[in-house]
């Protein structure tokens, strides 16, 4: 269906944005806008390089400092980072034209799948991706990449607030991502960016990344990378610089930079040493050449009623056929469900029991103080060396600025021995 033939229904949707009450799912949109994936499922652009996921288990310390060794390893993760990129931003636009509405998930909704060993020497192992909404109101989506093999984690959650501006839908990311590699010891933080949407008035929406995302290692080396969009310093679209810096203290002063990754994320860049890109950088990533591990799901049919496709596969349908009707209907019975799941829990006074993940209150003394042969939460130690707040604010705020509001300090984890008494929903 052409954008054209639906400019009405547009204008309609982008003048009801004026009452916009902060609710996102509360809007209707026209139905070529809709995407038919449910929010739980983005959780899979975190892992769709398994190579450079992992790629920090196979360096090779021969001969090196640590420092060097701490170097190649912040220089992997931030290559991850960026590889991530590209499939979390644009992959809308890439497939289906323009930036899309994703199904709101309900709470206890899950998505899980696996990567299978892509290496050619069966080093990788399997990886396993458990994406679970914790949250419906607001809407926070909690997940893990756990690949056994070598002993490696990525955890995470997100949440967005949105508020529109005259011309663009802004997003504030909440939450962050925590990378551990158990067998070398080493954990990173990882902030999320903040983004907007452009492109609202004339009905092909795409996403703009902006200000910044740190990535800090427990080996005290940060990683700064600052995003801008078409128009802003370089002009092109989805770019980047990512500064490496031996830690905070020496991030004051971007001369102290080790190295400065420059370029698109959604395309080339390049890395030089020091803290200016040079043109004789080398080639540090490839976006559009990297080709991208395909998740493996069940089929709808062995999958559990509370796993994302089999839940939503009418109102999928429904959306995939543009038959606005069935759209409403088929989305209206699941909400309806939900809405009677919740009085339920209300009447017996119980709540819904989250499956895989647990808040986390950073604030709480036996958290931060954790019994002999418990780790403690690596975000404690990480936010600190990173100086950043580690309250409710949004994902990136530097203590004492301004959007350090919040001294709630509750994070969703991940907890594996949920996961391995799970018996009703199978990979
Ligand atoms: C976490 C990601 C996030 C989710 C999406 C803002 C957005 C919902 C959140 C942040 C993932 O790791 C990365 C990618 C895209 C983000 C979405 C883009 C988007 O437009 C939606 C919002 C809720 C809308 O659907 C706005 C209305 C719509 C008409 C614009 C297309």
């Amino acid at each position: 269906m052409s954008v054209a033939a639906n400019s009405t229904s547009w204008t309609s949707f982008v003048k009801s944005i004026a009452s916009y009450n902060g609710d996102l799912s509360s809007l209707t949109a026209p139905p070529f806008i809709l995407h038919d994936v449910s929010l739980t499922e983005y959780s899979q652009y975190w892992a769709e390089h398994q190579d450079l996921l992992l790629a920090p288990n196979f360096i090779d310390a021969t001969g090196l400092t640590s420092d060097e060794l701490e170097i190649k390893r912040m220089v992997a993760v931030t290559k991850w980072f960026i590889s991530t990129l590209r499939s979390q931003y644009c992959s809308r636009n890439e497939s289906k034209g323009s930036e899309k509405k994703p199904l709101n998930p309900f709470l206890g909704e899950v998505f899980i799948g696996k990567w299978t060993d892509s290496s050619e020497d069966a080093s990788f192992g399997e990886s396993v991706l458990l994406s679970e909404q914790v949250s419906h109101h607001p809407p926070v989506t909690g997940y893990a990449v756990v690949n056994a093999k070598n002993n490696t984690l990525l955890q995470g959650y997100n949440g967005v607030k949105a508020s529109f501006s005259a011309t663009s839908l802004n997003v504030k990311q909440y939450g962050h991502a925590l990378l551990e590699y158990q067998n070398l010891g080493a954990e990173y933080l990882v902030t999320l960016p903040q983004l907007h949407i452009e492109g609202m008035l004339v009905a092909s929406p795409f996403v703009e990344l902006q200000d910044k995302s740190y990535i800090q290692a427990s080996s005290g080396y940060l990683t700064v990378v600052e995003f801008s969009g078409r128009g802003y310093l370089t002009g092109k679209k989805n770019s980047f610089k990512a500064r490496i810096y031996k830690d905070k203290a020496a991030s004051a002063n971007k001369k102290n930079a080790l190295f400065t990754i420059d370029g698109q994320w959604s395309g080339v860049s390049t890395i030089s040493e020091g803290s200016e890109a040079k043109k004789s950088g080398a080639l540090f990533y490839n976006a559009t050449k990297a080709a991208r591990n395909q998740l493996v799901v069940k089929p709808i049919e062995q999958q559990h009623d509370l796993e994302s496709r089999k839940a939503w596969k009418d109102v999928a349908e429904a959306i995939r056929a543009g038959d606005f009707q069935t759209i409403s209907a088929t989305k209206s019975k699941l909400e309806n469900a939900q809405r009677e799941l919740r009085l339920e829990e209300k009447a017996n006074g119980t709540v819904w029991a989250r499956r895989w993940f647990a808040e986390v209150d950073l604030n709480d003394p036996a958290v931060r103080l954790p019994a002999a042969g418990t780790k403690a939460d690596p975000a404690l130690g990480l936010t600190e060396l990173a100086c950043l707040s580690k309250g409710n604010n949004p994902s990136g705020t530097v203590k004492g600025e301004k959007h350090d509001t919040s001294v709630e300090a509750k994070h969703w984890r991940f907890q594996p021995a949920m996961w391995e008494k799970e018996a009703e929903i199978k990979i």
